[in-house]
């Protein structure tokens, strides 16, 4: 793997420290399991058990990975930036050289948990011809993904190509929906496009065309792709609204033994950063007054 961690470079003390701990957690793997199949009236040879728990570490220590796909200009590094890199050091989040190809821009978070390994994917749906050449590397990656974030332009009525993509190339790549998200980006842009830049918040109007586009992608999808319940997040990147919601949905969708490495990941950007500076004094103002 060439994203290593400092730790695995570092030689010496810190080596033998690292060898120790790795040989504990090994030790303490190996008699969970012998404790749990013993529990269940299994009893396995040594040799058996060894083999499992080294299974099992290597699962484990496989680096989560989230696809974020789309059509062209729906935003997907705009929201790769605003979830996973907003106000984080430097070198928080580096590109994989070894697994970036000439579409695909390949990055690595490093958390106190762990790595998380995002791939920003080529806008797919421009033409056949396109998806046809992407295809295969599409294939590849979204088999070995835990989540993949699909991205929408909210203000966009056309869905006919997204849903041929889903059908045929997410769909037999994840083995179903279970693992994606539905994200619809700019709704700051949603009709009548009034956003109330001063509390960083929709309009009434905006809010309520909000919901029905949400209800509407929701109705499409379980007509078209027979996709009863689908996972539909609005958002919008440039606002920085709702990441929270977004990130929450992201992780709900990643299989529970991976959960872990994305709670401690996010450096989202920060949805006050964008109110008006005076609403905020006065809301502060207002929670510290004694009648509060
Ligand atoms: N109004 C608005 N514009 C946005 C939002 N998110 C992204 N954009 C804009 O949309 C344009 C395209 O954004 P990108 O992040 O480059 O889109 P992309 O999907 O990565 O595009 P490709 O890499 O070409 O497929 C840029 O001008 C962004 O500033 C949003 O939430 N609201
Ligand atoms: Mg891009």
């Amino acid at each position: 793997m060439v994203c290593q961690s400092r730790s695995y470079l570092s030689l010496g003390q810190n080596n033998i420290n690292t060898k120790k701990t790795m040989n504990n957690k090994r030790e303490n793997l190996i008699t969970k399991i012998t404790k749990t199949l013993g529990g269940l009236g299994f009893s396995l040879t040594k040799k058996a058990i060894e083999w499992l728990a080294s299974e099992a570490e290597q699962e484990l220590a496989k680096v989560p990975r989230i696809a974020i796909i789309g059509e062209t200009g729906v935003g997907k590094s705009t929201t790769l930036n605003v979830l996973f890199n907003a106000g984080a050091p430097i070198d928080h989040i580096k590109p994989c050289t070894e697994e970036s190809s000439e579409y695909v821009v390949v990055s690595e978070i490093e958390g106190k948990q762990g790595t998380l390994r995002i791939y920003d994917m080529p806008g797919i749906g421009k033409d056949t011809k396109s998806d046809l050449r992407f295809l295969d590397e599409y294939s590849r990656i979204l088999a070995n993904c835990e989540v993949a974030l699909w991205i929408l332009d909210a203000s966009t009525r056309t869905l006919s190509q997204v849903e041929s993509s889903l059908r045929n190339i997410v769909y037999p790549s994840m083995s179903g929906f279970d693992k994606i998200v539905i994200a619809l980006n700019k709704v700051d842009k949603i009709e009548p496009d009034n956003w109330n830049k001063k509390t960083n918040m929709p309009s009434t109007q905006q809010l309520q065309n909000i919901e029905a586009r949400v209800k509407n992608v929701k109705d499409r999808f379980k007509d078209t792709l027979q996709w009863t319940d689908p996972i539909i997040v609005a958002y919008s990147a440039k606002r920085h609204y709702r990441l929270g919601e977004l990130i929450h949905a992201v992780i709900n969708a990643c299989p529970s033994n991976r959960r872990w490495v994305l709670c401690d990941q996010v450096a989202r950007a920060s949805f006050e950063e964008l109110i008006d500076p005076a609403i905020i004094e006065k809301l502060k103002r207002k929670n510290s007054s004694p009648q509060n």
